[in-house]
């Protein structure tokens, strides 16, 4: 959350999702690192277009040992306000993770490594998105199949990454690739030659209202102008009347007092 992209990536994110639809996803996991693991996070995706409070979401991690589905954690989300197209990060250790929000109930080994596993993200207790990797979990934790999803973790600062960032079909492992790590900002599809993220200082996206108050805001100039123009343009006829100035002098393309008075003195 204290990230993000640009405001521009994110209001573009969010405009694919109809507003009907849109909610908080499970954005993107690394749950394996080489050797023992100290740098798991979750990521969260707020696709709404307004703030919600995160207080009545939570996260189950999911031991799909033998195919089951086993709770193994649970983590119950703070009352703060997620802004539109902001990420929240949960993690094992902050001083590994940059941009975690909250800290698991383990700084390292949080996130079972499969397999399979799934993450579930739950609303008042009922399971809006999860995330079955390394395989299928039972019902209800699997969206489509997780084949095909591991992270790697002999390759560093990977992970799996949903793709595009914050689009979501319901389909494991169509939805989600293997990339570079992102937490708390927009997701990559890079795949190589992957670095350490850098801190971000996040942007959030603009609200409805702060989109229609710029909306206002040029009405409001562009009408300003055109009236600036008119009152000028009125003025320099007037002022070409008294002063004799050539009338070609009078019709001049500009929009501002100070422009016209720029190209006419
Ligand atoms: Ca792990
Ligand atoms: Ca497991
Ligand atoms: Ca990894
Ligand atoms: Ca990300």
């Amino acid at each position: 959350m204290k990230k993000l992209a640009t405001a521009l990536l994110l209001y573009g994110a969010t405009s694919f999702i109809s507003p009907a639809f849109a909610t908080l996803i499970i954005n993107e996991v690394d749950y394996d690192q080489a050797s023992i693991d100290k740098a798991e996070f979750i990521e969260l995706f707020n696709q709404n277009p307004y703030s919600i409070n995160l207080s009545s979401y939570s996260i189950d991690l999911i031991n799909g040992n033998s195919g089951g589905n086993s709770i193994y954690d649970s983590i119950a989300l703070p009352s703060i306000n997620l802004a539109a197209g902001d990420y929240y990060v949960i993690c094992g250790n902050s001083d590994n993770v940059i941009n975690c929000d909250l800290e698991g109930s383990k700084s390292s080994n949080l996130i079972q490594n499969g397999s399979p596993d799934a993450i579930a993200l739950l609303l008042n207790d009922a399971l809006i998105d999860s995330l079955s990797y390394e395989g299928d979990t039972a019902f209800p934790y699997t969206e489509g199949s997780g084949s095909g999803l591991i992270d790697n973790p002999n390759q560093d600062y990977m992970g799996l990454s949903l793709w595009p960032n914050g689009i979501t079909s319901k389909q494991n492992n169509l939805d989600f690739i293997f990339s570079c790590i992102t937490p708390g900002m927009a997701n990559t599809n890079q795949d190589s030659n992957c670095l350490e993220p850098k801190k971000t200082t996040n942007i959030p996206a603009p609200p409805s209202i702060f989109l229609l108050s710029l909306g206002l805001l040029g009405l409001a100039h562009h009408r300003f102008n055109k009236k600036s123009y008119a009152r000028q343009k009125s003025k320099t006829f007037n002022r070409a009347k008294h002063r004799q100035i050539p009338m070609h002098i009078t019709n001049v393309n500009c929009q501002t007092i100070l422009e016209c008075h720029q190209i006419i003195y």
